[in-house]
């Protein structure tokens, strides 16, 4: 694996393949994964910008963080700016290549602040406790639906009274016509950021029986089943959401 920061472009799905295997979060897709992400999601850096800012509001001092499925660390680093020195960042990732790469990227940025744990887990095997915010940023969709009640339910009994949850994933629509135009305008944002036709096609192959969207209402009721009082959905791009959930006083 290199070391250089440098971004290289996702071309993963380019060529036309003869069969197209389920997506897999491997050393590949590692490489390319911030192009992959940030021309695949409509408003991942509107997304994380946000995270940091709510790190500021909802992380107290001598309290910990939890990024569950943290890929390269995106969030991580944006909350580590602002953390309290105290206080201890969790980063959990079942895949190899990535909590390895992130590793990598730890040791050889310049940035100092709280400690962060790297954990190469499965998000349903951590336990979580004195948390004052946890992020679950577009990594709830990987598990199966059944599995995620008791997961959301396990993020509000470790987080303290006034913590909070960030919660972002790609939904459904229960209205035809809705999901299907916004699908079309997924497609036509990852068209416009260079992925093409035949990429966009395997792409969505490849990941059709990985990533389970469920609808925006789905998501709400889980969350407010599980105990949150405040759940706000602050932002939404096509069929992408992010929500806040806060654990009351
Ligand atoms: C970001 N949050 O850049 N346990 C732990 N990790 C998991 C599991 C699991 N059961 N299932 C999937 N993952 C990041 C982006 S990416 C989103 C998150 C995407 C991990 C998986 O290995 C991958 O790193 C991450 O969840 C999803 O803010 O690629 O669309």
């Amino acid at each position: 694996m290199t070391s250089d920061r440098t971004v290289m472009r996702d071309n993963i799905y380019s060529l036309p393949l003869n069969q197209i295997g389920s997506f897999d979060f491997d050393e590949q897709v590692v490489k390319v994964f911030p192009d992959m992400i940030s021309r695949s999601v409509p408003g991942y850096a509107s997304i994380l910008s946000m995270i940091e800012q709510l790190a500021t509001r909802f992380v107290r001092p001598g309290t910990a963080v939890w990024d569950l499925g943290c890929s390269l660390g995106a969030a991580t680093q944006l909350i580590r700016r602002q953390a309290p020195l105290d206080c201890t960042i969790h980063a959990v990732d079942s895949s190899t290549a990535m909590i390895e790469r992130l590793r990598t990227i730890l040791a050889e940025g310049n940035d100092s602040g709280c400690i962060v744990m790297l954990h190469e887990k499965d998000l349903r095997n951590v336990e979580i406790h004195n948390a004052t915010f946890v992020v679950l940023n577009l990594t709830l969709q990987f598990l199966p639906p059944a599995e995620r009640t008791r997961v959301i339910e396990n993020v509000w009994q470790g987080l303290l009274p006034g913590g909070a949850l960030l919660l972002s994933e790609k939904i459904c629509f229960d209205q035809p016509t809705q999901q299907q135009l916004m699908t079309d305008l997924h497609h036509d944002f990852k068209r416009a950021h260079g992925y093409s036709d035949l990429e966009v096609a395997q792409k969505r192959t490849a990941i059709e029986n990985r990533l389970i969207p469920e609808s925006l209402d789905t998501h709400l009721k889980r969350l407010k089943h599980a105990g949150f009082t405040t759940i706000a959905p602050w932002f939404q791009c096509f069929n992408f959401v992010s929500i806040l959930a806060v654990r009351g006083e």
